[in-house]
């Protein structure tokens, strides 16, 4: 019987064979049939594009509704077919002189897919490369009416937006979970143009002018000769920066805080870090800073656990991002504004809100709700949508203006220039993704990619060949008028006004803002990154720096450097805490929380079906994880297990159940038929991989709940069953409810620090 590998082979030589023909025929005959070759499926029409995955409406130049590119769904159409459209027969072989024979320069087809596949890549991003983003509706509560006319603000007005997070300082490739910034870019595709709020999670920069930006970027990469470390500031490079620009000290307090390892982009606030100006319909100006506030609270990882999914699932942001939306769990943030008076010193209670390196305390101008972002439809496509998608500072609508700061002046340069390199050319505004939804009207001409058949001959104003138009729109109807803010007079310098040189007092304030636990861990954090330092100066110089912000919070990262704690080499100011900035102490929502569900299924299923289907019903996501993947169970009592003890790792859950006590599976020790020595099996003959989950949940905080066999799991992993955070009980319906509310907290943190 023949190899059926081989039979399709031949069958598709032969087909080929068919196609090309010997070369002798008759010219003028008809050549050779069209080749039958089985497809494996029926060929089908274009699936079409849900109706809220759809790029932007596009228009012409003239402002006229235009049907590209909407159709340009991948497969659309019967057949395969080369760029051109030509119909093909087989993309599989390339055009050879006999079957053995070399292939010919002929081939057009060869060639065109190969050359288009050369240049797929695209140069990444220099800084926030790494990102995620998702469609979705930003609705006005009208509530900003009053000081500013940006239309989206109004009530109850729906905007599309599109929205990207990132990471700033690894590559494209590189993983979701490690200590760094966020990016949180926002394009609202609004009626009257495109406005981007292009933010951070982090309110505050590391520099206080755009002409440092380079430097710090430069600081912050890999280093230059051998590119390592990726992704990371735990290194000397990064160190040697910040210690020597004291204006970075506050940025890197909140890098160092659980503020840089966030638990998902859905639990992230978002901040415009920059004071912006807005101006209501009758001209009065008011100043505000920006703020997003996740409705599922802000959370964070555990730096240990970060580091183990920076490895087990690189992705891990990317895809709960996906996952929630696509389970309907829509992520939700409320924009609010910081509003101050728009004064000629524009300082507000001797804050500098020119200055990027400052906050101004919630508790001093609280954050006053504008409107409700609701995240709800993944991309389509990552390249077209997410890779392409090019934020501008300088993207405004009118109501909304900038401010003097000269972070955000330097900004305003960048985005532009840098996206002409990244997107090829000038006319990456025609792309879906940033397309604007207003009408377009413009004298932008020709260049790179240019996709828009523009008519007329007149592409300048005035001009009386095309009707002499366009005309320019006033204050009455629309335009984008520049507050016309006094600048304030002097001599041309390079310098910074005085307010700016302040640069310990503010991550003075944010130390004091904190629970003892999150000073625990951001003492951790600066050990942990320098003692990844090579040079014993950088530790020093860091120690010096942070003498200036605490002398405890030095001591304890002298000590754990092993170096001798500096004196502050200024007098320390004294600022009133802000409880604001502290992530702990409340109660949040469950959606979309992850719960571990561990089974024995030869103990029974006690329980597990139905704690299950609560998880479900509370929103939350039940991962059941069992010996084996498939069906687990006998007889009545069945589960699919949807994790196995060799793909579940602790860090994906937000809490664990156990329902059993599993003995260790063949492949526990990572070769299936491993002689296992008694000792190395463990005394209680539990599997290593379970012992290993329950330890680490432990120690990362999180909530741990057990029924039936389960009880004796967490006694073999030495976790004592009544320990705060750790639940037992005969029923699996208490536990999951105990569990649930040690949930909504976040983390059973006074499992190690009583005092919270
Ligand atoms: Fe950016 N920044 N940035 N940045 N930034 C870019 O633009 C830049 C800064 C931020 O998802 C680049 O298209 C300068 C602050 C986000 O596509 C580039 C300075 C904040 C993103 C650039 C800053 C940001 C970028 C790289 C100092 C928070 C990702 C690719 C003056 C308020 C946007 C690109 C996305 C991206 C320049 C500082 C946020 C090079 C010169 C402060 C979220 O143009």
């Amino acid at each position: 019987k023949k190899n059926p590998v081989a039979a399709t082979a031949d069958k598709v030589a032969e087909t080929v064979r068919n196609a090309m023909g010997t070369g002798n025929e008759i010219p003028g005959s008809p050549g050779p049939q069209a080749p039958s070759v089985e497809e494996p499926t029926e060929p089908r029409g274009p699936l079409p594009p849900k109706p809220d995955q759809r790029g932007p409406d596009t228009y012409s130049p003239t402002g006229q509704k235009t049907g590209a590119p909407q159709d340009k769904v991948a497969q659309a159409g019967e057949y395969l077919t080369t760029a051109q459209g030509a119909r093909l027969y087989d993309t599989d072989h390339s055009l050879k002189a006999g079957p053995r024979g070399p292939v010919l320069l002929q081939d057009h087809h060869l060639r065109e897919k190969i050359t288009h596949f050369d240049h797929e890549r695209i140069p990444e991003r220099v800084v926030h490369a790494r990102g995620a983003a998702a469609h979705g509706v930003f609705q006005g509560y009208g509530t900003a009416e009053g000081i500013s006319k940006a239309a989206f603000l109004g009530k109850d007005v729906e905007t599309p937006v599109f929205v990207r997070f990132s990471t700033v300082l690894g590559s494209r490739g590189s993983a979701d979970t490690v200590r760094d910034t966020r990016g949180f870019a926002t394009k609202f595709y609004t009626s009257e143009g495109v406005f981007d709020l292009v933010g951070n999670n982090i309110p505050v920069f590391f520099i206080q002018d755009a002409i440092k930006f380079p430097d710090v970027i430069h600081a912050g990469k890999p280093h230059p000769d051998r590119e390592i470390p990726q992704a990371q500031s735990a290194h000397d490079t990064f160190w040697d920066f910040v210690t020597l620009h004291t204006e970075a000290t506050h940025h890197t307090m909140w890098n160092m805080s659980d503020r840089g390892i966030p638990r998902s982009y859905r639990m992230m606030e978002g901040f415009g870090v920059h004071t912006f100006r807005l101006v209501n319909a009758e001209g009065a100006t008011t100043l505000v800073k920006f703020h997003w506030k996740p409705k599922l609270g802000v959370h964070s990882l555990v730096w240990e656990e970060a580091q183990i999914t920076a490895g087990m699932d690189p992705d891990f942001h990317r895809r709960d991002l996906a996952d929630a939306i696509e389970a309907g769990a829509y992520p939700q943030w409320e924009l609010g504004v910081q509003t101050f008076p728009d004064t000629d010193d524009q300082m507000f209670q001797g804050i500098d809100l020119l200055d990027p390196t400052k906050i101004v305390p919630e508790e001093l101008a609280p954050v006053q709700p504008v409107g409700l972002l609701t995240l709800n439809a993944n991309p389509s496509n990552f390249f077209a949508e997410t890779e392409q998608v090019a934020f501008h500072v300088g993207h405004l609508v009118p109501g909304i203006d900038v401010t003097n700061d000269p972070l955000l002046q330097g900004r305003l340069f960048s985005y532009l220039d840098t996206q002409i390199t990244r997107l090829g050319g000038p006319n990456f505004g025609q792309l879906p993704i940033n397309r604007t939804h207003a009408p377009v009207n413009d004298m932008l001409r020709d260049g790179m990619h240019q996709t828009a058949v523009h008519r007329g001959v007149a592409p300048y104003r005035p001009n009386s060949l095309d009707g002499g138009c366009p005309f320019l729109a006033g204050a009455d109807t629309g335009a984008y008028i520049e507050v016309p803010a006094d600048v304030p007079a002097g001599r041309k310098v390079r310098d910074a006004a005085a307010s700016f040189d302040d640069h310990f007092t503010q991550p003075r304030l944010f130390w004091l803002s904190m629970t003892p636990t999150e000073r625990e861990h951001i003492v951790s954090a600066y050990t942990f990154e320098l003692n990844k330092c090579y040079e014993q100066a950088i530790k020093e110089r860091a120690l010096l720096v942070l003498a200036n912000i605490d002398a405890d919070l030095c001591a304890q990262v002298a000590a754990g450097l092993g170096l001798p704690a500096p004196e502050p080499t200024a007098a320390l100011t004294d600022p009133q805490p802000s409880p604001a900035l502290s992530q702990l102490g409340d109660s949040w929502p469950l959606d979309g929380r992850i719960i571990g569900i561990v089974t024995a299924p030869d103990q029974g299923l006690d329980g597990v079906r139905e704690v299950r289907q609560a998880v479900l019903d509370a929103g939350m996501v039940p991962l059941v994880i069992a010996p084996t993947g498939g069906e687990v169970g006998t007889g009545d009592e069945t589960v699919t297990a949807q994790r196995t003890f060799a793909t579940a790792r602790s860090t994906e859950f937000d809490a664990i159940l156990v329902a059993g006590a599993p003995a260790p599976g063949a492949d526990a020790y990572g070769a299936r038929d491993a002689k296992v020595d008694d000792a190395v099996a463990g005394a209680a003959g539990i599997d290593p991989r379970v012992l290993l989950m329950l330890t680490e949940a432990y120690r990362h905080g999180k909530a741990l709940g057990a029924w039936a066999g389960g009880a004796a799991a967490l006694e073999a992993a030495g976790i004592a069953g009544g320990a705060p955070g750790v639940v037992t009980a005969d029923s699996a319906g208490t536990v999951l409810e105990q569990v649930r509310e040690l949930l909504a907290r976040h983390r059973a943190w006074n499992r190690f620090i009583p005092a919270v």
